[in-house]
């Protein structure tokens, strides 16, 4: 029997640090309702998808941003989403500030069953930016001081969407560039990868110059890529246009286990884009090319798991050449 499903990206135009939830919640079950209308079965939003991307904000106390977490989900405030996926049948990917009952702070995902169950969790592990303020940046890019590392790995779990069981796992936003995330994921037979970032259109480091074009291609590259190796779809959602004065670039995409983009957002704004997906096509790859069993030489990659930094080279010498 053929497993087919169909994807949505909800991307988000932006949220305003001034709006209350009750408007980024107004606005995603508005997405919802038209994910119906589109005959969407899963639903992706982007990550921090009910606030404006408060870490550009430095506090001095991160208490005095607690205002910007979820203590529980559902909650009173969020509940319409969650009842528009039970209306619809949709299963939804949504991300938020997540505050725990015992004071940590994560950035945090779930993905969720249209009868409201939370099947699958993950916190985000690779967190960009700095912890304090930096005055050399032009915008503060402060996750390393509001969230914690995720604590819960890359998990992937097999769960019932659509009528099908779907191996789903999920990583957000800075996750994506990197190999390890996804590679992770493909050892366990990932077939839906669902993500949600939020990037500004130009780089913010203000330690050299990076070409505007690049942010954008190298976004898509490193989806693509992760898709191909591991041979999975992904869903990768943008908060887009710009919030509180500052760009974020958008161009959310659908991609399938060639690599290939099946749909691409156009706008800034709120936008639903959707793509047929034959969960079959994970197949190929995982039986031929990317057959990690017949092919892959862990004996060989020690030092992704051993070492954080890089390190120099041995130095070339005749004597060693000959060795
Ligand atoms: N949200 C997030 O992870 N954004 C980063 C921007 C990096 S700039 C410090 C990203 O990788 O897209």
């Amino acid at each position: 029997m053929t497993r087919s499903l169909v994807l949505a990206a909800a991307q988000l135009g932006p949220i305003q640090k001034a709006d209350g939830r009750d408007v980024a919640v107004g606005r995603i079950v508005r997405l919802m309702e038209k994910a119906h209308r589109m005959g969407a079965q899963v639903v992706v939003f982007p990550e921090l998808a009910l606030t404006t991307f408060f870490p550009r904000w430095y506090e001095e106390d991160i208490a005095v941003a607690d205002h910007w977490y979820e203590s529980a989900l559902p909650s009173n405030e969020t509940a319409p989403i969650f009842e528009a996926a039970r209306k619809y049948g949709i299963a939804f990917h949504l991300g938020y500030a997540e505050k725990t009952p015992d004071g940590h702070r994560y950035n945090t995902a779930v993905f969720v069953s249209p009868n409201g169950e939370i099947m699958l969790k993950y916190r985000k592990v690779h967190l960009p930016g700095h912890k304090d303020y930096d005055p050399i940046r032009k915008v503060q890019h402060l996750e390393k001081r509001y969230f914690e590392v995720g604590n819960l790995g890359f998990p992937v779990m097999r769960a019932p969407v659509a009528g099908h069981d779907v191996n789903v796992g999920m990583m957000i936003c800075n996750d994506r560039r990197w190999p390890e995330s996804w590679r992770v994921m493909g050892l366990q037979q990932v077939e839906l990868v669902m993500l949600g970032y939020n990037t500004p259109s130009l780089n913010m480091d203000n330690r050299g110059f990076e070409a505007h074009h690049l942010r954008v291609f190298h976004s898509h590259l490193t989806i693509q890529a992760g898709c191909y190796q591991n041979a999975c779809f992904a869903v990768a959602t943008a908060k887009a246009g710009t919030e509180d004065g500052h760009e974020l670039f958008g161009h959310s995409i659908i991609v399938n286990p060639q690599g290939e983009i099946m749909a691409q957002a156009t706008s800034w704004g709120d936008e639903l884009i959707v793509a047929d997906a034959d969960l079959g096509m994970c197949e190929l790859g995982r039986t031929t090319i990317f057959n990690f069993e017949k092919h892959r030489r862990p004996e060989a990659y020690g030092r992704i798991t051993d070492q954080v930094g890089s390190e120099p080279p041995a130095t070339w010498s005749p004597r060693r050449a000959a060795e």
